[in-house]
């Protein structure tokens, strides 16, 4: 069987909004020749769960879509990036394969995010073309 990509919604704010960027960036993947495996957390009620039934043990990437890196409250002032973290760890009890970040609250701060996520590393801007050239090299078994 095929090693699927991992492409998880981490956007979990109410009420929710489907997550378009990352559909575009599976549908991609997925026209690419691809399996996808999307775990859309804003829709499930137990997010571990969610991530240790769904995520395989040998996928050929994990990508995770941070939409907002806060909420742009005056008021509530709610950072995202603390909770994208304890995701990233939560996805590395399950696989070694690479933790890759997107979306556009990541690229407003693409490097920071990466940084203080502890992802392996992100894509900034567009995702379409650059997540099928990152699948390639995880499909024939090695990054470097
Ligand atoms: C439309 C929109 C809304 C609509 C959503 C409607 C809907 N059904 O989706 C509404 C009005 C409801 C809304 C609400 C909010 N929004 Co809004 N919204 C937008 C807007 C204008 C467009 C988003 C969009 O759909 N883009 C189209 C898709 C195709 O593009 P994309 O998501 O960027 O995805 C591409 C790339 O980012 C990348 N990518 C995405 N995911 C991944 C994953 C991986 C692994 C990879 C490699 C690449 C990748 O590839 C994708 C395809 O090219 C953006 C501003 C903007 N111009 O982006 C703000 C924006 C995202 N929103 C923002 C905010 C803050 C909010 C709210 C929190 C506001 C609030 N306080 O209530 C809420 C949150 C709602 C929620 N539940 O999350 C901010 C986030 C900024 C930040 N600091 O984090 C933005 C950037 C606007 C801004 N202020 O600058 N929003």
């Amino acid at each position: 069987m095929s090693r699927p990509l991992v492409l998880i919604n981490s956007n979990t704010v109410k009420p929710p909004v489907s997550p378009v960027g990352l559909e575009y960036v599976a549908e991609s993947v997925s026209r690419a020749g691809f399996e996808v495996e999307l775990i859309d957390l804003a829709m499930e009620k137990d997010w571990r769960q969610a991530i240790s039934s769904r995520i395989p043990s040998e996928p050929l990437a994990v990508g995770m879509t941070l939409r907002n890196r806060d909420d742009c409250s005056f008021y509530s002032r709610k950072h995202f990036i603390p909770w994208a973290r304890e995701l990233v760890q939560e996805v590395r009890k399950h696989t070694h394969a690479p933790v890759v970040l997107g979306g556009v609250g990541f690229s407003i701060f693409p490097e920071s995010c990466v940084e203080r996520t502890g992802a392996d590393f992100g894509i900034e801007g567009d995702g379409e073309d650059a997540i099928v050239l990152l699948a390639e090299p995880g499909e024939k078994g090695s990054y470097n």
